[in-house]
């Protein structure tokens, strides 16, 4: 349940806005409740790692398989402004968190590693940044 709170929290903090439901779910939407969230963010990892069993929604660049391009795909198109990747390579892991804490060290932080958007690159943006991996990897 903590980590169910959580978790909200860091979307609260992620999305804003949810993206309104037309007649289809929008490209993206990988569980279905026709927003694009950190929730389908964390379904389409479930599937790459095959802790989820792979649905057509969750192939969004439409080449017949489930895998790390649909990741990027879904971060680049989908969900552009998606915090996270913070070495700006079109994933999300432990890499962006190593990246993240250098950035809260260095002279001149690169403003992707402001996950909250508070205009300072510090410690809170790597609770943020744990928590998003957290969220990833726990398989929620
Ligand atoms: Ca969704
Ligand atoms: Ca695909
Ligand atoms: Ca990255
Ligand atoms: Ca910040």
């Amino acid at each position: 349940m903590r980590a169910l709170s959580s978790l909200a929290l860091v979307a609260v903090i992620l999305l804003g806005a949810a993206v309104p439901c037309q007649a289809a779910p929008p490209p993206g939407d990988v569980d279905g409740d026709c927003a694009i969230t950190l929730v389908d963010l964390c379904l389409l990892y479930q599937m790459v790692l095959g802790l989820a069993d792979p649905t057509p929604a969750a192939d969004l660049n439409g080449d017949g398989a489930v895998n790390v391009a649909d990741i990027v795909w879904f971060l680049k198109f989908a969900y552009p402004d998606a915090k996270g990747d913070t070495n700006g390579d079109g994933l999300i892991d432990r890499a962006d968190y190593r990246y993240a804490e250098r950035q809260v060290f260095s002279d001149a932080p690169d403003p992707d590693a402001d996950l909250n958007n508070d205009g300072e690159v510090n410690v809170t943006d790597l609770v943020i940044m744990a928590k998003i991996l957290e969220a990833i990897e726990s398989g929620w």
